[in-house]
């Protein structure tokens, strides 16, 4: 039985991926501290990689919160919600080189501009050039209603 907290919204499915490339499937986002991870490499040109996660039947959120591990030196990951207002991404959240695996929480005040059609898209942004050999793991990715 999957551990999933009442009040979280787990992803439905992995929607994008520019450039880089991943191991596992969206069902490793989905139960934090199973031992199961999404592995994404960079891509050795720009951007590094670009992630999206699409999450279904959602109402409302009040925020988001993560577990990943990011290890390799001086880069950096936004974290970003699509905003169908302005039909952008908005960063909320940048993350850089992770000692281990950090859970991480992101308080969003106003849920309504990132929900169309119940669904909510999830991405995460490798900006600059990557490095081949670079990896960033995800163990939990959910909504917190
Ligand atoms: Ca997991």
């Amino acid at each position: 039985m999957k551990m999933i907290p009442e009040n979280h919204t787990v992803a439905n499915e992995i929607i994008l991926m520019v450039a880089g490339s991943f191991t596992g499937d969206v069902t490793d986002t989905q139960v934090l501290n199973d031992g199961n991870l999404l592995e994404i490499q960079e891509s050795g040109g720009t951007p590094g990689f670009d992630l999206h996660l699409r999450f279904d039947n959602v109402i409302r959120f009040k925020g988001l919160v993560f577990k990943a591990l990011y290890n390799p030196g001086t880069h950096h990951i936004e974290i970003h919600l699509f905003n169908y207002d302005t039909g952008v991404s908005d960063e909320w959240m940048t993350i850089q080189q992770t000692e281990g695996m950090n859970y991480r929480f992101i308080d969003i005040p106003d849920s309504e501009k990132y929900i169309k059609n119940s669904s909510v898209v999830f991405g995460f942004d490798h900006v600059p050039g990557g490095i081949a050999s670079h990896r960033f793991f995800i163990d939990y990715v959910a909504l917190v209603r």
